[in-house]
């Protein structure tokens, strides 16, 4: 039985994996949509059927949905902190995308329908300081979200339950913590901690210079997820039967310092950093517990950020280093 699958966002980093990830199964047929050029996609697959289209307009979301069985939201107009700190009323415009693929699926029957929200819906307050117990699903109330961003996806996230409860649309909520890995933006402004300083060292080294700019003081913590683990993890509560929010995060909480670390012992290579205080800092510190959804969705991370980090170099490394076209993944160019 061949089912069809919509991917919003399918231009993007998340999305093209996931896209990567169905392309091959004979029994599914892929409907993949993203606001930007066809060019600009991060991975693109001549057998899905491609738009290049706005998903906050509700007609678009009618017709992209049309006949569709699931529908994985991945369409977000988002990045690092250099983008959301600086972004926060473009952030929550894309509770636009959210709503009118809801109402499209409503309207279109679909089967089911995953929304990809994030870590920054997680209290500021419990975020102050470094090295922090794991939050858990509960931790995002009381709510105080990040600004703009955060409360978009919470907003959302509530929405999808609303939907379920009044509509009875099946829905599937997944909170991403930070997640990196190959085929994502390393540069422009969009990219987040692994890929930037991953870019810095690879330039430093080219130049042989002998320091980083490194945003904040280095010693704030987070976990960083690999896109392989992202993806599984996706998937798995994607077919469960539980519509309630999941973390697919990473619990190896590290300071930004000790990635560099790691990433110099990946480049062989030392540097300096230049601590630069007044660059967007988002939270003091941030961690996924995953109690929760491995004991409800057997879920567990498998790729350490040693490994992940590793795969990342070596391939923004290569994109840097070969001179090719390498515009979609380093300059936000899609932007009117
Ligand atoms: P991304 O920016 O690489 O992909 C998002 C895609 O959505 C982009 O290709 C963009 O062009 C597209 N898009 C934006 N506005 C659109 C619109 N109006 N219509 C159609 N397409 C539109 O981001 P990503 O890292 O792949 O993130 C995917 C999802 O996961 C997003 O919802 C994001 O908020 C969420 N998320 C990601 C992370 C992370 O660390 N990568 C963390 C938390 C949550
Ligand atoms: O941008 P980000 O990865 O997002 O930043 C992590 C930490 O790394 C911040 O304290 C930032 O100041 C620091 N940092 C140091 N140098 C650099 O060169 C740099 N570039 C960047 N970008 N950061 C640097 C993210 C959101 C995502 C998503 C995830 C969910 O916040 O930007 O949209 O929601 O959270 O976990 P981060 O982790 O603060």
């Amino acid at each position: 039985m061949v089912k069809k699958i919509l991917i919003c966002g399918a231009g993007g980093f998340i999305g093209g994996h996931l896209t990567s990830k169905f392309i091959n199964d004979k029994d599914t047929q892929l409907v993949c949509a993203d606001i930007k050029p066809k060019e600009y996609w991060f991975q693109i697959f001549d057998n899905a059927e491609n738009y290049s289209l706005d998903l906050k307009d509700y007609n678009n979301t009618l017709k992209v949905t049309k006949n569709v069985d699931y529908i994985f939201n991945l369409a977000c107009n988002m990045g690092g902190m250099g983008f959301i700190e600086n972004n926060k009323a473009e952030c929550m415009l894309s509770v636009l995308i959210n709503t009118n693929l809801l109402r499209a699926a409503i309207e279109n029957k679909c089967k089911k329908y995953l929304f990809s929200s994030s870590a920054c819906v997680y209290n500021g307050t419990k975020q102050n300081n470094t090295f922090i117990p794991g939050l858990k699903e509960t931790d995002a109330y009381p709510a105080e979200p990040e600004d703009g961003y955060g409360w978009e996806k919470l907003f959302s996230e509530r929405m999808c339950r609303h939907f379920t409860e009044d509509f009875g649309l099946e829905t599937r909520v997944v909170r991403f913590h930070n997640i990196y890995g190959p085929m994502g933006t390393f540069d422009g402004g969009r990219e987040k901690a692994p890929a930037a300083l991953c870019r810095k060292m690879i330039n430093s080294k080219n130049k042989n210079l002998k320091k980083i700019d490194v945003w904040g003081d280095g010693k704030q913590t987070r976990s960083f997820l690999y896109i392989d683990d992202c993806i599984e993890g996706m998937l798995k509560v994607f077919d469960s039967n539980s519509s309630e929010v999941f973390n697919i995060g990473s619990e190896e909480q590290v300071s930004i310092n000790q990635m560099i670390n790691f990433i110099e012992d990946i480049s062989s290579y030392q540097v300096d950093k230049n601590y630069q205080l007044d660059k967007p800092l988002g939270v003091r510190g941030r961690s996924s517990d995953n109690t929760y959804v491995a004991e409800k969705i057997g879920w567990k991370v498998k790729t350490s950020l040693k490994d992940g980090l590793t795969k990342t170099y070596h391939w923004i490394n290569q994109q840097i280093n070969s001179g090719t076209n390498i515009d979609k993944f380093s300059k936000s160019n899609f932007e009117k």
